[in-house]
């Protein structure tokens, strides 16, 4: 049963509220391991659905063109203040609807139409909004890409640097949506600063364990963070962005009113929960876990013959080349999800197919050791993969939904913020 219960939404909209009790136990009984998602606690969940959705709040603390904000203000000054106190930085605006408009932001806040802005190429591992061509800051801007090496998986900061030099971008992004590798902060910022341009660092998929102390953190590196709020840092669907006080004017403009409207209050409650929450030795212990994790996942996949970019993980993300085993990324993917196992197609470097049916996937443990799983089993985890793999080449759905059943029954023994069975 969903936690809190809906008896509301089960009289009012039972078919909504039946569908939203189907998705609580999928996520109970699958090991969840794309890895830009979670599981939040439960009160996260209670301030996320929480009457603050009905109110408007457009402005900042103090300074609103609504009135009625008796409570939204200390609301929200508690989320800026538990994040600047969290990542150490000078400022943080919390108001971001998504990644992508916090992104947009940064471009409003530092660059005009046709500026250049650099940033690691979509296919590489970077994301849409940091110049790909087919994203609005691919068209309306300059973009130019850097990548990874083909022998190393990593990136090479020789040809950043060059890049860098010859296109003089007034904004550099680094970060990026599947780099299973640490982030190296200072090259980035040695190179911004060489060129002028602002360094910013994307740590959406990271922010989580650079909180919890499991990743460098590009505090006095990058000039500008933006992160997510929902994936390691383990808050509801938001963004934030976080920079130096001489940042701050520029960022909260483009922000509001240059971007969005109303903040979404529930959300800045949701977020502010979260971040209490990120600052307990609780949670500096779960974001290791989730690199331990990781790790030993990554050195059990090796052990059976995967080829993983970049050789390993360093943080929560594994990309997986399954070019040896003849099989795409997307129909692997699929076998894995009805064998109880959520991951998603991803392109790998220098990938050969097209991004809708590319030769990667994409795992990562955050929501696995959220749930309560350690290194010891991970070899497992490692060994349905496999037989999930193998059984999908050859059309073998047996086996499939053998493993499907031995996940379920290995995670009725780990509990699920938001989810009770019944017995
Ligand atoms: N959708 C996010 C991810 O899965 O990494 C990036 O926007």
């Amino acid at each position: 049963m969903h936690q809190p219960p809906l008896p509301h939404l089960a009289s009012t909209d039972p078919e909504i509220a039946d569908l939203v009790e189907g998705e609580a136990r999928r996520q109970f009984e699958k090991l969840r391991m794309i890895p830009s998602e979670n599981y939040v606690s439960t009160a996260v969940l209670e301030a996320s659905a929480s009457v603050l959705t009905n109110k408007y709040s457009e402005g900042y603390p103090g300074r609103r063109y609504y009135e009625g904000q008796q409570f939204i203000d200390p609301i929200e000054r508690l989320a800026i203040q538990r994040a600047t106190d969290l990542f150490g930085v000078d400022h943080a605006n919390v108001q971001p609807y998504s990644g992508s408009v916090a992104n947009l932001a940064v471009y409003l806040a530092f660059l005009s139409p046709g500026d250049t802005v650099m940033g690691m190429a979509l296919p590489m591992g970077g994301h849409l909004t940091h110049g790909w061509s087919v994203s609005v800051t691919g068209k309306w801007f300059r973009a130019v890409q850097y990548g990874v090496r083909a022998d190393t998986g990593t990136v090479d900061f020789d040809e950043v640097r060059d890049l860098a030099r010859r296109e003089r971008p007034k904004v550099i992004y680094c970060g990026g949506t599947a780099i299973p590798r640490v982030i190296d902060f200072a090259s980035f910022a040695e190179i911004a600063r060489e060129v002028g341009a602002v360094l910013v660092a994307d740590v959406a998929h990271i922010s989580g364990l650079i909180a919890g102390g499991a990743h460098p953190s590009p505090v006095g590196h990058a000039g500008v963070i933006v992160t997510t709020t929902h994936k390691t840092l383990r808050g509801p669907r938001g963004a934030m962005i976080m920079c130096d006080s001489e940042h701050a004017a520029a960022i909260d403009k483009a922000v509001f009113p240059g971007l969005q409207g109303g903040p979404h209050d529930h959300t800045t409650a949701g977020i502010a929960v979260a971040l209490k929450e990120a600052a307990t030795p609780e949670f500096r212990a779960y974001a290791h876990q989730v690199v331990a994790n990781s790790r030993a996942l990554a050195a059990a996949l090796t052990e059976r013959g995967y080829s993983l970019v970049s050789g390993g993980s360093d943080n929560h993300l594994i990309l997986m080349d399954l070019t040896p085993q003849e099989i795409g990324g997307k129909p692997a993917a699929r076998a894995l999800d009805r064998a109880g196992i959520e991951v998603n197609y991803n392109t790998v470097p220098f990938d050969t197919r097209k991004p809708f049916d590319p030769s990667g996937i994409r795992i990562g443990t955050p929501s696995i050791t959220t749930r309560g799983l350690a290194e010891q089993h991970m070899p497992q985890v490692a060994a349905w993969m496999d037989e999930a793999i193998r059984a999908a080449a050859k059309d073998d759905e047996q086996i499939i939904e053998r493993v499907a059943g031995e996940v379920r029954d290995l995670l009725a023994g780990f509990p699920m913020p938001g989810f009770v069975p019944q017995s």
